[in-house]
């Protein structure tokens, strides 16, 4: 079964970057996820501008920007001129006034729009913008750090989305504590996509490429 899979690159090692970029685009990684982060939206700093930036002119390979920021309309030019088209931005629907007009500028830039919905976000908040992106990431976990609990209560989510994805015309994506375990489960189930972070890929003794191949070859 086909399914994609994004490095969560603030688990990566910051002390050699670019290596850490290189093994995971030569392991067969389909994106890289950027997860900005304001202090306010969320109580923490993870990544920032620069370095997005930094991984855009490293690999080839499309970014998929995760915006843990409040108002992010009113700095999301900064992001967009520093993607290619293709890549995709994530916003949190209640982080902004007016989601739909930031979602526009997405768009009109070339690119993916996309909105990222809280453990304790229900769909129903968001049925309107369900018509307006091209992918939901539903968080598994609360947003702001990495290595959390998998929230079980959110699986309801999913099957809901699941079952609005084909007429609401979206695709759906995991964020948090994403373990083979859940790849196999709800790959099925139609979920597109799932971000790695430390449960399956990073600081594990073994190499990118063999964790990514075992992956891929999982029985499904
Ligand atoms: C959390 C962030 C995520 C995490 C990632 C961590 O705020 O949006 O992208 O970095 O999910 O994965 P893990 O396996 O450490 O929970
Ligand atoms: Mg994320």
């Amino acid at each position: 079964m086909a399914f994609e899979l994004m490095a969560s690159m603030m688990c990566a090692d910051f002390g050699c970057l670019q290596q850490e970029v290189k093994k995971l685009d030569e392991a067969g990684i389909d994106s890289f996820h950027i997860d900005i982060m304001d202090g306010r939206y969320v109580p923490n700093y993870a990544m920032s501008l620069n370095d997005l930036r930094y991984i855009a002119r490293s690999t080839s390979k499309p970014l998929d920007v995760h915006l843990m920021i409040e108002h992010p309309n009113n700095t999301i030019n900064l992001f967009l001129d520093s993607l290619r088209k293709g890549d995709t931005v994530y916003i949190h629907p209640e982080a902004e006034y007016h989601p739909s007009t930031t979602l526009q500028k997405i768009i009109d830039k070339g690119m993916v729009p996309g909105i990222a919905i809280n453990p304790g976000t229900s769909v129903e908040t968001v049925m309107e913008m369900l018509q307006i992106v091209d992918k939901v990431l539903v968080m598994s976990v609360n947003p702001g750090s990495a290595g959390q609990m998998f929230m079980p209560y959110v699986r309801k989510k999913y099957e809901k989305l699941t079952r609005l994805r084909e007429e609401m015309g979206f695709e759906i994506y995991w964020d948090g504590a994403c373990s083979a375990d859940k790849i196999k489960e709800y790959a099925p189930m139609g979920v597109k996509g799932f971000v790695l972070g430390t449960t399956l890929l990073f600081g594990h003794d073994e190499p990118y490429d063999e964790i990514l191949k075992k992956i891929r070859n999982l029985d499904i």
